[in-house]
């Protein structure tokens, strides 16, 4: 079932520029004296029906693939860290439609919707959240630690910002090879106060990778405020420092998201350099499945749900009528078939056998400690 589902919700990253694809244009068919700020006027304003169609039903199987995992962690199915994303939505959402399938993503813990608009099937993921060898990590990763190659999503990071300097690596080695791919490194508000972040900057400054730098500020850290932790409040002014392109977005929406995405990845592509993108986002739920989120009042959720994202695409949707009742009510059940048929997939494979205990963990075969 999977991969049609798939390849249809996520048409941006099939091969083309995007953006572009209604202007009939392909970035390396662009004259060179069609400078970069026309290319990105050209891009904007450029939505199409499939886009709002394909952003709806992406947005919907992350929320709903997310709900169905709170009540399966509700019931110990599913076990360990584990921290939904639904409220961000719009931040992966927006950014797939603006890259490329060979675009690499990279993030943190709160993965599952990355995944997900990486093309990896729900039924992979879910294995992976019950800690089963048919998972996407072989049921050893975990929540936290979803990773597939061949998507090119580079994981699900448990250590706050340690993704950051493995994405500048992704993207050397792209720069390295001669090619135009771009990385997504995402990262939360609490992890841009890391210092590794700093010395990444340094050097993706210096050697102009193509990396796009998403922060994805949802305003607290756990449960400290990004007041509490600092003097800075506009995250996006730590690119300033290295003279690194940097903005913030309303992360609330996808159109804000890929208009800046876009831009940023036609600079990575055009040998121009990293970009930070300051991402305004809220997670409606708590930092993890065990957080009951005592440190922000209910009219504060409340005020975010009311600029819900897949709300408003739905709103641009039913105005623009791309769509009627019969296709919001048939999408909704195919999806509640994938995310249902994702948890029978999960029940009914084995766990990992232990002997696998080792496997894919250490690099070297013999060492030392592995046969004793
Ligand atoms: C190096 C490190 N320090 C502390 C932690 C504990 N920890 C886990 S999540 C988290 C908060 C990170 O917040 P943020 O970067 O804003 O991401 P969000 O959870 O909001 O997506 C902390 C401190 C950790 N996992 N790694
Ligand atoms: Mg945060």
């Amino acid at each position: 079932m999977a991969n049609s589902f798939y390849l249809y919700q996520n048409p941006a990253r099939l091969d083309v520029k995007h953006s572009f694809s209604k202007l009939n244009l392909k970035l390396c068919s662009i004259p060179k004296f069609i400078s970069f700020a026309v290319l990105v006027k050209m891009a904007k304003n450029n939505f199409t029906k499939e886009n709002y169609l394909g952003w709806y039903e992406q947005m919907l199987l992350m929320r709903r693939f997310e709900e169905k995992t709170a009540q399966l962690y509700g019931q110990q199915k599913i076990k360990g860290f584990c921290h939904l994303y639904i409220g961000q939505e719009a931040v992966v959402a927006g950014t797939m439609s603006a890259i490329r399938k060979d675009d690499k993503i990279i993030t943190a813990y709160r993965d599952h919707a990355h995944a997900l608009a990486c093309g990896i099937s729900a039924d992979a993921v879910m294995a992976e959240l019950f800690g089963k060898v048919t998972g996407c990590s072989k049921g050893k990763g975990g929540s936290m630690h979803l990773f597939s190659k061949e998507h090119n999503f580079f994981g699900g990071h448990g250590i706050v910002g340690g993704q950051i300097p493995l994405g500048a690596g992704i993207a050397m080695a792209d720069q390295y090879k001669g090619n135009d791919n771009v990385t997504v490194c995402y990262f939360g508000d609490g992890a841009a106060r890391q210092g590794a972040l700093h010395e990444t900057f340094n050097m993706a400054m210096l050697w102009k990778l193509p990396v796009i730098f998403v922060c994805e500020n949802n305003g607290y850290a756990m449960g400290t405020s990004v007041e509490r932790t600092t003097n800075v409040l506009d995250i996006f002014n730590i690119g300033n420092a290295y003279h690194m392109p940097s903005e913030s977005v309303d992360g609330m929406q996808c159109e804000t998201v890929h208009h800046a995405v876009n831009e940023a990845a036609l600079r990575a592509r055009n040998g121009d350099g990293p970009t930070l993108l300051e991402i305004r986002t809220y997670r409606y739920r708590g930092h993890s499945m065990s957080d009951p989120a005592k440190y922000r009042s209910k009219e504060e959720v409340e005020e975010y749900k009311k600029k819900d994202p897949i709300e408003q695409v739905k709103a641009t949707i039913v105005s623009k009528k791309y769509a009627d009742e019969k296709w919001f009510e048939e999408i909704e059940n195919k999806i509640e078939k994938i995310v249902l048929e994702s948890v029978d997939f999960a029940e009914n494979s084995p766990f990992p056998d232990p002997s696998e205990i080792y496997t894919d963990v250490y690099a070297e075969p013999d060492y030392p400690f592995i046969n004793e």
